[in-house]
């Protein structure tokens, strides 16, 4: 490939409903956009998916944007790359910062794909036709919750995913249950427990949680081994799995029996398919974990699961779970909870020019 130039959007709307987790709620969304653009005229997309603050990982949309502007695209324009194999390499020189990685790593394979002439789940190696949908529900509001919960099932969804607290957990699963007794239920933690609350997780392994995801610290792996051998509950991993070591170790120690996969916070499709590999050949089932991303990543997200070893259903939702408009057009639909793999060359999507007017903020070319 060869690259001409880049151009980074940053984009920002709001969400539809509140979304919130112990950490706190998500109202307005903004994201980066980034759009490779090929000397053969193929534009590929990416969408950073670090958040406003950084609450959930140390990355915000600024310090995206930084390495970016000032390392990771100079990397790219001095050097440059023949597949995007090659960038996480090429991005080594960069500690961490996944999530810009990821922004620009994925725009790339989205070029690539294009070049091909292939849809990207293929280039990757997927092998899927269709994928699950999953929702999540970040509503503490139990009343609002079931509310939100049974329109979703009436849509279709395969499986539900809430987020819980030590605060309620037991009433709040136990009510869900009642009502919904044979629905695919999930529980995300996003790290509101230690080690001292086994016995409040311990109480919920009535409830026949498909996983509790990430109860304990966001970057340990220790304790949930500990845990994990005392609760009947999978535990899933997600904020502590950002490299492929933390997966092979956290698969080592007995720490979670599932992982959740984001090519954000593992920074990129490149490290995102080598932890699937990983997985696959430990017998450790995985899915795509979501970020309210916008629909560039959720096309990304959509690539990915379509691989063998993506056998649980993802927080794969429609365009319209989020946002009235989507920055993509067509926009992601599910239809009988399933959400088809685009058959066109690359992510499958173009960017809905007339939308993005409407919510870039800012916007600068790179030209190499
Ligand atoms: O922990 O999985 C998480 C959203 C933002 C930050 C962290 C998480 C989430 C979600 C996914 O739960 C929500 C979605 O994209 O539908
Ligand atoms: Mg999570």
């Amino acid at each position: 490939m060869d690259i001409k130039g880049v151009k980074l959007s940053i984009v920002k709307m709001p969400l539809k409903l509140p979304f919130t987790t112990h950490l706190g709620s998500v109202t307005e969304r903004e994201a980066i956009i980034v759009e490779v653009e090929d000397r053969n005229g193929f534009t590929g997309y990416g969408e950073g998916v670090a958040f406003s603050s950084p609450w959930y990982t140390e990355e915000t949309v600024q310090t995206s944007y930084h390495v970016l502007k000032e390392f990771l695209i100079p990397l790219l324009s001095k050097k440059g790359i023949c597949h995007p194999d090659e960038a996480f390499l090429l991005f080594s020189s960069v500690r961490r910062n996944h999530m810009a990685k990821a922004a620009l790593e994925t725009a790339l394979w989205d070029v690539q794909a294009k070049l091909e002439g292939i849809p990207l789940s293929t280039l990757i190696g997927g092998t899927m036709e269709a994928i699950p949908a999953g929702v999540v529900v970040g509503n503490p509001n139990l009343p609002e919750a079931l509310k939100q919960i049974e329109g979703y099932l009436e849509q279709g969804f395969q499986r539900v995913k809430v987020k819980i607290s030590p605060e309620d957990d037991f009433q709040y699963i136990s009510e869900i249950r009642k009502q919904f007794p044979g629905l695919p239920l999930m529980a995300d933690a996003n790290s509101a427990y230690s080690l001292e609350d086994v016995d409040r997780l311990k109480a919920l392994d009535e409830f026949g949680l498909l996983m509790v995801e990430q109860p304990l610290g966001y970057d340990d792996i220790i304790d949930h081994a500990k845990l994990q051998s005392q609760i009947e509950t999978p535990i899933c991993l997600d904020e502590s799995i950002v490299t492929f070591d933390d997966a092979r170790k956290a698969i080592e120690l007995g720490s979670c029996k599932v992982i959740n996969i984001k090519i954000g916070r593992v920074g990129g499709i490149g490290e995102a398919k080598r932890i699937h590999d990983y997985c696959v050949s430990k017998g450790i089932p995985v899915w795509a974990g979501g970020m309210i991303e916008f629909g560039i990543s959720r096309a990304h997200n959509i690539a990915l699961a379509s691989l063998p070893g993506f056998t649980l259903p993802g927080d794969i939702s429609g365009s319209d779970r989020y946002w009235e408009a989507d920055i993509i057009q067509p926009e992601i639909t599910v239809h009988n909870g399933m959400v088809k793999i685009p058959e066109r060359p690359g992510i499958g999507f173009e960017l809905n020019n007339k939308r993005m007017k409407e919510v870039t903020i800012f916007e600068e070319r790179f030209k190499f």
